[in-house]
């Protein structure tokens, strides 16, 4: 079993489909091991992404990233980082393919609706950003 992280970036949030794209996730077979409402400040924000520093896009998307509330989890399945990028489909909406939650929901490059971990290794990196070892203990 492979682990991701994902967030509902603040557009999710805001457009009130947690619960859409939660049943997209679960029908996928990810099971959703912690799950939290949360709001990042510009610092953490900046943190979390902070590998894009230098990028020009780097401002407006910690800007966008504090903006509101935000719902981080971790999901587990077998190839859960590769499947869950499958799903969410191309960072650019335009850009994805039919029927990802990207495709369906997402506004523009910037504001997209998701985040997946890109390896199993910034997963467990980012699961740590978020969640306390107490909060990732799976129940079911
Ligand atoms: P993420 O990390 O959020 O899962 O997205 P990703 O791997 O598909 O894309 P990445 O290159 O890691 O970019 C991180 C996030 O930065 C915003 N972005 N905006 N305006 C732009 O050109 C642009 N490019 C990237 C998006 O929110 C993207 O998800
Ligand atoms: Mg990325």
């Amino acid at each position: 079993m492979e682990r991701t992280l994902t967030i509902l970036k603040p557009d999710c949030v805001r457009k009130q489909l947690i619960g859409a794209v939660i049943d997209k996730i679960e029908r996928a077979g990810f099971r959703v091991v912690a799950m939290k409402k949360t709001r990042l400040t510009q610092a953490t924000a900046g943190e979390f992404y902070a590998v894009h520093r230098e990028r020009p896009f780097y401002g407006e998307l910690v800007e966008f990233m504090s903006s509101g509330p935000c719902v981080p989890m971790i999901l587990e399945k077998e190839n859960a980082v590769a499947d869950f990028r499958t799903l969410i489909g191309a960072t650019d909406p335009a850009q994805a393919d039919e029927g990802t939650v990207r495709k369906l929901y997402a506004d523009s490059k910037g504001e997209n609706i998701v985040h997946g971990s890109d390896s199993a290794e910034n997963a467990a990196v980012e699961a740590g950003f978020f969640f306390s070892a107490e909060e990732v203990v799976r129940v079911d």
